[in-house]
């Protein structure tokens, strides 16, 4: 086994779990929760920011979902991996994309609509992130209607990294319903056997 991976389902790890079973490699789990990340002297080795997920192959530790699911694409390749350089930059745009335009404000969405107790969950903040959110979800849903997919015509990681982002505004699906192309979008990936497997692991 060359693969390791760190950390609990319920987490960004979940990214690189979903990955794995999409390309069907085998590996290793060392189950670190988010509240063990700081005490976890093995986490440091392999990410300096001591966050889950990290993974360990072949002696290379490395860090950033984003970036270990490019990586593992592109180290076993198939229709998932970019097929050329020019592929190879636009998953790696649209991740960071993800990273970038999406990720910030969509886990406002997620924490203030469900993580966080009642209590402190503010209505205001999902309505600043949903405003934040309008114009890089509008270039999404033109990208996606006329093209598909986000690279190449065909579901690859690109799609994957950015969909674990935006299924985090499923907690607010409602509002999700003026974006109809992203909705399917992100119902077909959601609907992969691989994605099902990695929600139960
Ligand atoms: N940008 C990083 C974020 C990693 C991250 O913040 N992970 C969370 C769990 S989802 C974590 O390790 N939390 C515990 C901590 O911050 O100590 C990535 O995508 O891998």
């Amino acid at each position: 086994m060359t693969l390791t991976i760190y950390g609990i389902t319920r987490s960004r790890a979940n990214r690189t779990l979903w990955l794995a079973e999409e390309l069907g490699i085998p590996y290793e789990r060392v189950l670190i929760a988010q509240k063990d990340t700081g005490g976890s002297a093995e986490l440091k080795r392999l990410n300096p920011f001591a966050h889950i997920p990290a993974i360990e192959d072949e002696g290379l530790g490395l860090f950033e979902s984003l970036a270990i699911n490019l990586y593992l694409a592109k180290k076993h390749g198939g229709p998932l991996a970019p097929k050329d350089l020019a592929e190879d930059g636009l998953m790696t745009a649209w991740s960071f994309a993800a990273a970038t335009e999406f990720e910030p404000p969509a886990i406002e969405v997620l924490m203030n609509v469900l993580l966080y107790p009642a209590e402190q969950r503010d209505p205001a903040k999902v309505e600043a992130a949903f405003k934040r959110l309008q114009r890089p979800l509008d270039a999404l849903e033109g990208h996606l209607a006329a093209h598909g997919h986000l690279v190449g015509g065909r579901f690859t990681v690109a799609d994957l990294n950015l969909a674990t982002v935006l299924g985090w505004l499923l907690v607010a699906k409602d509002r999700l319903q003026a974006w109809p192309k992203i909705l399917a979008w992100l119902a077909a990936a959601q609907a992969r056997p691989a994605w099902q497997k990695s929600q139960r692991l």
